[in-house]
C-alpha cells in the first residue's frame, strides 16, 4: 500500500509515494480496510489498516495500527 502526501483539497502533492506499506505475507489483503484518526489525543493521526487473511492461509485477520508520530519519520 503506498500512500501519497496531498493537499486539503485531496490534490497529490507529488507522484512519489511518500511511505509504503506492507503486509507480512502475499495475499494476506493488507490494506482491505482502513482507517484513520487520532486514536491516543496526542493530535497525530494514526493509520489503521486491517489484512483479511494476514496468515496466508485464512480465515485469521490481523490489525495494524501505526502511530502518526511513527509513520513518516526519516
Ligand atoms: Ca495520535
Amino acid at each position: 500500500m503506498s500512500i501519497f502526501a496531498g493537499g486539503t483539497e485531496g490534490s497529490v502533492l507529488s507522484t512519489d509515494a511518500s511511505l509504503t506499506l506492507t503486509g507480512r505475507s502475499s495475499g494476506d489483503i493488507f490494506g482491505g480496510s482502513l482507517t484513520a484518526g487520532d486514536l491516543d489525543g496526542d493530535g497525530l493521526g494514526e493509520l489503521v489498516v486491517g489484512a483479511q487473511n494476514d496468515d496466508g492461509a485464512g480465515p485469521t485477520s490481523a490489525v495494524f495500527v501505526y502511530f502518526g508520530a511513527d509513520l513518516f519519520e526519516p
